[in-house]
């Protein structure tokens, strides 16, 4: 694939007004015939042939004003359409085309999801339906006309509103739809299958009645139900906190369960991996259940984020993917613990972005140049642009941030925007030059911010010194600084919170604890601070910078008292964590004993003896950093045996420390209640299972006992998959037995299967490797489907650590071969696969050769996929 650089952006040459699509879905030979209404641009170049794209299309015949043309006026080959000759009058083009649903394979375009017909079309899948100007800035308003068999896809979906309906001949059907709001092809959808439906209303805050309508496989209608109620409590978020209403007559969501994503925010038609929409308390965990409310949520923002404005251009991607993830987090925040859902967003961070920023494939949030788009739907581009939106808001305040919002949708609905776009409401709003602050978007990589206080016994100052650096990242080898808004206390030395003064920060900075670091170096000296004081740095995780080095433990252990952030207060037990873990690392390596961490255990006693308060917070203080968490930590020469016996042996130090109280904690907590999906309840089952590993990793035996009672006994699948999860870690009879009979138990369900096969790619024991490998030949297991996919070979590789990176590179063969066979069939998904090997850098130097040796193999395949072999390239760089 050829490069495609932002500075290269022009208008397109063509406009297209509407479109009207006349679909007749068929399994291998689908007829599409598009009539196009088209003008030249007068934006674009003068004179410019007319040049379609295409992707894998079979052309039957062109016509302009209902004329056809002759193979001398026009060029096609399945990847382009070029008319050199177009008339400079408004024409129309009309075009058919044939493409084969069942062959799709890659899931983008129009395929076959069991026995439905589905679409996804972003980035660039509409034009593996037809010849189209397949670029964001081109705005058109769609009729869509599907015929179908009517045994076969008795429910005909589209976007807008629903139109005719008829019946044909040869027990065939038709239905039409009108969008009535100009949209790129990226957002168009039609859907044609035998669905169930739920259905329900809402009433937007302007009086519009809208019908709400999910379709699932039949038999599932039940488990869309808590679907449809995140949806509705999105609708009324959304005019809420942003003013936003819904403005079509109906809003139709579909689950399928072949997608490459989450899912996907056509225009009133969402499709969605069904993993996204189904949900009961006996298949679904509460992690479940969030997921669905986000992803739900998410989506349904898109309508106004991402819809009614929309990207000029795929480099803007986090103009609507940050927005709407920062919109998504908040509404989160707002369903639940606001504190629990910013530990959850800022873990979810240091897990994908952090690598991603630290490694070869680092990128910037607008990036300037891309190979092939698909590869960058990447977590710094979600989550960290969600990070630079939530800065803004920080810095600008809530006030401001709401007023440059509402400009935002006033003067740029209808159009494809930009960041610059975007930004400028905001500068308008508070009047702030924010052209610094924009370097975020622009420049990769994760800044290190350090902190450096100063006491003065004699003139009670504190001059506490803020620094930031940034590492060089690909293709930027110079950084400058960035605006970093530092929130930031002071603690005296019984954990009374101090009042800020100075003279070197302005009056709004001291009230609001908020120092804003945009040189490389800012000091402010803090008046009246009558001893040493604990300094409270990055609360809330203001930005998303590493914060280095974490406080001495001292001052760790009375934030974890005393600390009103509670996001700081979770902060200083995984600091904790980490010294201890490394200490045990360290004294490994050096041969010496392995210190325990009676500090560490102390602090975990505490919040246990507290954790009814808030349990689902507890539950979060009370957890080890994962073994992902210290890899990334750790940042070069990784060795993940020796991180994992290191936690291991703090787990089980604490473990029987603390029997009793996680003994007593669990026995609490187990008291049998009806089931509900709701935070509280959620954050008292994830206290109980913390409670459940800590007393198995004191006692192994007792831990497999409770277990195996639990996992019998269980009323939901939370409860159930926890003690499945602590049996597989435990290892003999108890967990074969568990596993054969949770497979018994659900055989048939998919997406609880897919449970089964990734506890079962978790197991930190040699054997595991070869189970891999025999679970591939289930037959519930398709490398066809990326949930399955994902479930087995995802989670081996990126979950699995010991395993995955085994000395003998027998994890990394796995994930090589299959890498090779799904890339034909699916590139995007084993392009995905492939970025596990990201961070192969930071690993000790044995299995540093070991995978590149395969980055080598991979990147020499011939016939490997413009997505492959772009992530093995730059992995490579
Ligand atoms: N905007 C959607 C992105 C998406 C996607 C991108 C590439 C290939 C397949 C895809 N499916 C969905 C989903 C979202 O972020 O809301
Ligand atoms: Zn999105």
């Amino acid at each position: 694939n050829v490069a495609v650089r932002l500075a290269d952006y022009r208008p397109a040459d063509f406009l297209i007004d509407t479109v009207a699509l006349d679909i007749s879905l068929h399994r291998t030979e689908t007829k599409v015939v598009a009539r196009l209404a088209l003008r030249r641009n007068p934006k674009g170049a003068p004179g410019a042939p007319l040049v379609l794209d295409g992707d894998e299309l079979t052309l039957v015949g062109v016509k302009v004003d209902g004329r056809p043309l002759g193979a001398q006026d026009y060029t096609a080959t399945p990847d382009q359409l070029t008319l050199t000759a177009v008339p400079e009058a408004p024409f129309t083009l009309e075009i058919e085309t044939r493409v084969d649903p069942t062959a799709n394979t890659q899931l983008s375009g129009l395929y076959r999801s069991g026995s439905a017909y589905c679409t996804q079309c972003e980035a660039e899948g509409f034009r593996r339906i037809t010849y189209f100007l397949d670029r964001p800035d081109v705005l058109s308003v769609y009729t869509t006309r599907i015929d179908a068999d009517k045994s076969e896809a008795p429910i005909l979906l589209s976007n807008g509103n629903p139109g005719e309906t008829g019946d044909l001949p040869g027990g065939r059907h038709y239905a039409v739809w009108r969008d009535p709001f100009p949209k790129p092809s990226y957002l168009f959808a039609l859907v044609g299958g035998d669905l169930g439906v739920v259905r329900d209303h809402f009433k937007t805050t302007s009086g519009r009645q809208v019908t709400l309508a999910i379709h699932v496989e039949h038999g599932k209608e039940a488990r869309a139900e808590y679907a449809m109620d995140a949806l509705k409590r999105s609708m009324r978020w959304d005019e809420e906190k942003f003013g936003r209403e819904y403005d079509l007559d109906v809003f139709n969501i579909v689950a399928v369960s072949d997608f490459n994503m989450g899912a996907m925010e056509n225009k009133g038609l969402n499709i969605f991996n069904d993993k996204y929409v189904l949900a009961s308390p006996e298949t679904a965990t509460d992690v479940d259940y969030a997921g669905i409310e986000a992803v739900i949520a998410h989506e349904y923002f898109h309508n106004w984020t991402g819809n009614r404005i929309t990207c000029r251009d795929w480099f803007q991607l986090c103009l609507k993917e940050g927005l709407t993830v920062f919109r998504d987090q908040e509404f989160s925040a707002d369903m639940r613990s606001r504190a629990v859902e910013r530990i959850g967003d800022v873990r979810g961070l240091r897990l994908a972005q952090f690598p991603e920023d630290a490694g070869p494939l680092a990128h910037p949030v607008r990036p300037e140049v891309y190979h092939e788009i698909n590869n960058f739907y990447t977590a710094t581009v979600y989550e960290k642009g969600a990070e630079i939106v939530r800065m803004l808001r920080t810095l600008i305040g809530d006030d401001c941030f709401r007023r440059g919002m509402d400009i935002y949708f006033e003067r740029f609905d209808g159009t494809a925007a930009t960041v610059e776009d975007f930004l400028s409401c905001f500068a308008e709003a508070s009047g702030r030059d924010l052209s610094h602050f924009a370097l975020w978007y622009s420049q990769a990589g994760t800044p290190v911010l350090s902190t450096e206080g100063s006491y003065d016994q004699n003139a009670k100052t504190f001059a506490l010194t803020l620094r930031q650096e940034i590492a060089p990242t690909p293709g930027q080898q110079e950084k400058k600084p960035a605006v970093i808004p530092v929130a930031l206390a002071l603690f005296g030395q019984n954990g009374e919170k101090l009042d800020l003064e100075s003279a070197d920060a302005r009056p709004d900075e001291l009230a609001r604890g908020l120092f804003e670091l945009s040189d490389s170096t800012r000091t402010v000296t803090f008046k009246n601070i009558p001893s040493q004081p604990v300094v409270s740095a990055l609360r809330g995780f203001s930005a998303p910078v590493r914060l280095e080095p974490a406080p001495a433990s001292a001052d760790l252990e009375k934030l974890l008292a005393c600390d009103d952030d509670p996001f700081n207060r979770w902060q200083a037990a995984q600091s904790l964590a980490l010294r201890a873990i490394f200490a045990r690392v360290d004294a490994a390596r050096a041969g010496a004993p392995l210190p325990s961490a009676p500090g560490y255990v102390a602090a975990l006693r505490t919040i246990l003896s507290g954790a009814d308060a808030d349990p689902a917070f507890a539950a979060q203080a009370l957890s080890l950093p994962s073994e992902t968490d210290l890899a990334r930590e750790a940042g070069s020469n990784v060795d993940p045996d020796e991180l994992f016996a290191a936690r291991f042996g703090l787990l089980e130090e604490i473990g029987r420390a603390l029997a009793s109280e996680a003994e007593a904690i669990y026995a609490r907590l187990s008291e049998a209640s009806p089931y509900s999906p709701d935070a509280a309840s959620a954050g008292r089952r994830s206290l109980k299972t913390v409670a459940l590993d800590l007393v198995a990793a004191g006692d192994p035996a007792k831990g497999s006992a409770l277990a195996e009672s639990q996992f019998a006994a269980a009323g939901n699948m939370t409860d159930r998959l926890a003690a499945l999860a602590l049996l597989a870690l435990l290892g003999g009879d108890a967990r074969e037995k568990a596993f054969a009979a949770f497979y018994a138990q659900f055989e048939g369900d998919a997406l609880v299967i897919d449970k089964w096969f990734a506890l079962q790619a978790t197991i930190p024991e040699p054997a595991t490797t070869q189970r891999v490998i025999d679970l591939m030949s289930h037959p519930d297991f398709s490398l066809s489907n990326p949930n399955r996919v994902r479930s087995l070979i995802g989670v081996f590789a990126n979950a699995n650590l010991t395993r995955f990176h085994a000395l003998d590179g027998s994890g990394y063969d796995l994930l090589t071969k299959i890498i090779l066979e799904l890339d034909p069939k699916n590139p995007q998904v084993a392009a995905r696969l492939l970025s596990s090997l990201r961070s192969w850098r930071t690993m000790e130097p044995r299995r540093r050769a070991l995978i590149e040796a395969r980055l080598r193999r991979i990147v020499a395949q011939e016939g490997l996929s413009a997505d492959t072999k772009d992530i093995a390239t730059r992995a490579l760089a």
